[in-house]
């Protein structure tokens, strides 16, 4: 049986176990990428770890989410990791530069490489022929440090294209066709390999635009082959010398193959509140409009602003819409400056911000009270936004730009504005931006970290208990986000380094008094339903309840990302053996796991005791040894510092 992609990569890559679908192995990461959200954790976990240099063949800091600087608190933590990064040999990306994935694409995504990334949209390196993988930013401390990547090997599912795109059908309709068809939770422990003749038809960023938004399939990664387009994208960005042919083998099986004609795709929306709830732009009808923002890491490249600015040149922004528009690197924004695209967007009344992730995690342009705001983005969890009553409905570029003309949703194909926009054969290329790290020892050696006062330490770990006995604090539903855990904004996202001061808004959307009723306990349980943690990589979703005292999560089944973040936190994921058993478990129940150490070496077969009913519910935690050797260490920092020490 011939190979797909993906086994051939992580073949290529593989340091320990065996490739077989469902099993854990552990590869060679060839490079990581950082944002600031994350980055300043996975820098400190660094700094913990004692690593003189990075071992990685690249790694890159973004500044990209943190860039609304309300206070000193992301000044501080911007300085903190270009400190850390020249110290240690890491790129860092300086604010302006741009959104981590989009400049990754263009600068130093090299087909067939490994890359993980402290961002749940790193796969959007799928669209260069990349394994591109999202991950907790202490599994990329980790990987900079030398160690390997642990994965379970994924079922490759082939995602066919035939035909082509229609004028103002684009690639997000194709993405928003897969979410329709597969749901978010129908990529998890799966790959999205990209094949087919309609492959040939779309350029690298439209390629990236899909694999980017695979991650709201809550699949491992999404890839396509690298070919004679993906070689042209590189020349044009000065990079010929970095591209390889990369294709499945004739006969490579998958474990499923979805067809999807471009040719028959007409624009699509996901309705709030969740990237799947998809319908057809003409099925929902004129809706009015009061924002558009077109950028975010899906839709920004230069393609995308171009198709905009064509569709807004000569026309008047409708006087109901504010409409927002970051292009999505510095190279993106100079050359639309430099050909006028630029003026026309300004000229019909665009509002331009910052080339960064902005209003994309909720940094400012938050909507009006009940506003219907129509977004290029790939997430439209509810409150996201910063306006808990706003209505956000993730569309093409083309879409967000008709509509902001006309005020109300409209299905763009009767737009006559000429969008047919050629691949430059030149990208500007200018560099200077991405700041070096340090050439000799003596020039590391003399750089002092600066550290910040919002700068607190990690929070206190403890190795795994023979038996633990605590409440249930919270029960929450299915498709629990992130961002409900560990919501952000220009309001929270200044705390990401600081971990006491977070936890007052933990789970804050779904329980004002979370974080104060888990202090008082001392420790305690959350139960929850299908998907548990989808949704962004950030790993505070498991630092801050660890911070909080959470001993385990029951659940009835977890996002890979968050399951893996929790064990390194040293936390429990547990699922219900009968998810039926959900219904039994209460708020306010005395929870006991009596011999959880033994029952995790045995197998995984946890008993739980609910003191408060008297029931017994079998449960299973269905990890690895290395993550069973994890917990019992405390959590991965803990577990990595005392293998360091060997
Ligand atoms: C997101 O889109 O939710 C983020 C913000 O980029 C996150 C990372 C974070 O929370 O810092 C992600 O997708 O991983
Ligand atoms: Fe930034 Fe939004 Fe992309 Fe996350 S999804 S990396 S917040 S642009």
């Amino acid at each position: 049986m011939g190979a797909t992609i993906c086994e051939k990569i992580i073949r290529s890559h593989l340091v320990d176990g065996v490739y077989a679908p469902g099993a854990e192995v552990d590869i060679r990461i060839d490079q990581t990428l950082t944002q600031d959200a994350t980055g300043t954790m996975a820098y400190l976990e660094l700094e913990a770890m004692n690593v003189d240099r990075v071992k990685t063949e690249l790694s890159v800091a973004y500044i990209d989410h943190n860039t609304l600087q309300t206070g000193f608190e992301n000044a501080d933590d911007h300085r903190f990791i270009q400190s850390v990064c020249k110290k240690r040999g890491v790129r860092f990306s300086r604010p302006g530069n741009g959104i981590c994935h989009q400049v990754h694409l263009e600068r130093f995504g090299v087909p067939g490489k490994t890359l993980i990334g402290s961002d749940s949209h790193t796969p959007t390196g799928g669209g260069l022929g990349m394994l591109a993988i999202g991950a907790g930013g202490l599994d990329v401390a980790v990987a900079m440090g030398g160690g390997a990547y642990y994965i379970t090997v994924p079922e490759v599912v082939k995602i066919e294209l035939t035909g082509r795109l229609s004028p103002f059908v684009s690639a997000k309709d194709v993405i928003l066709e897969v979410l329709r068809r597969l749901s978010v939770k129908g990529g998890v422990g799966k790959v999205m390999e990209y094949g087919g003749e309609g492959v040939k038809t779309l350029s690298v960023p439209e390629r990236a635009t899909i694999t980017n938004m695979g991650a709201e399939l809550g699949a491992t990664t999404s890839v396509f082959p690298s070919d004679e387009v993906t070689k042209a994208f590189l020349a044009a960005q000065g990079r010929e010398e970095d591209w390889r042919e990369i294709r499945p083998d004739d006969d490579a099986e998958y474990v499923q193959t979805v067809t999807i004609d471009l040719s028959a795709l007409r624009p699509l929306a996901a309705m709030p509140h969740m990237p799947d709830n998809v319908k057809s732009v003409s099925e929902i009808g004129a809706i009015p409009v009061d924002q558009v923002l077109i950028g975010s890491c899906t839709n920004s490249s230069f393609a995308d602003m171009m198709k905009v600015a064509a569709i807004l040149k000569g026309k008047k922004v409708n006087p109901r819409v504010s409409l927002g528009i970051a292009p999505g690197s510095k190279q993106v924004l100079t050359m639309l400056a430099l050909n006028g695209a630029l003026s026309a967007m300004i000229d019909a009344g665009a509002r331009i911000l910052e080339s960064a992730c902005g209003p994309c995690i909720g940094m400012g342009q938050s909507p009006c009270t009940n506003g219907v705001s129509l977004r290029t983005f790939n997430r439209n969890f509810e409150g996201r936004s910063g306006t808990p009553s706003g209505k956000i409905y993730l569309v093409s570029p083309e879409t967000a730009a008709v509509s902001a003309i006309t005020g109300v949703l409209t299905d763009p194909t009767g737009c006559d504005a000429d969008i047919q926009i050629a691949m430059p054969t030149h990208f500007l290329v200018n560099d200077n931006m991405i700041e070096l790290p340090a050439a000799t020892k003596e020039e590391a050696d003399a750089v002092e970290v600066c550290y910040g006062p919002n700068i607190k330490p990690y929070p206190a770990t403890a190795p795994l208990a023979d038996s633990i006995a605590a409440p249930a604090l919270l029960k929450v539903g299915d498709n629990i986000t992130t961002d409900h855990i560990m919501p952000a904004g220009a309001k929270i996202l200044p705390y990401r380094s600081n971990i006491p001061k977070l936890s007052e808004f933990c789970f804050r959307q779904c329980d004002e008094n979370f974080a104060a009723r888990c202090k008082e306990a001392g420790s305690c349980m959350i139960i929850g339903g299908e998907n548990y943690g989808q949704g962004s990589s950030r790993e505070h979703a498991a630092l801050v309840p660890l911070y909080l005292g959470v001993k385990a999560v029951i659940a009835k089944s977890f996002a890979r990302i968050h399951k893996a973040n929790l064990v390194n936190a040293g936390i429990l994921p547990l699922t219900f053996v009968n998810p039926a058993d959900y219904d039994a478990v209460s708020v306010g129940d005395e929870l006991g796991l009596p011999q959880i150490t033994a029952d995790l070496e045995n197998g995984g077969n946890v008993t739980l005791l609910d003191k408060t009913t008297g029931a017994t519910i079998a449960l299973n935690c269905d990890i690895s040894e290395r993550q069973l050797a994890i917990l019992k260490a405390g959590g991965l920092l803990d577990f990595t510092k005392k293998e360091n020490s060997k």
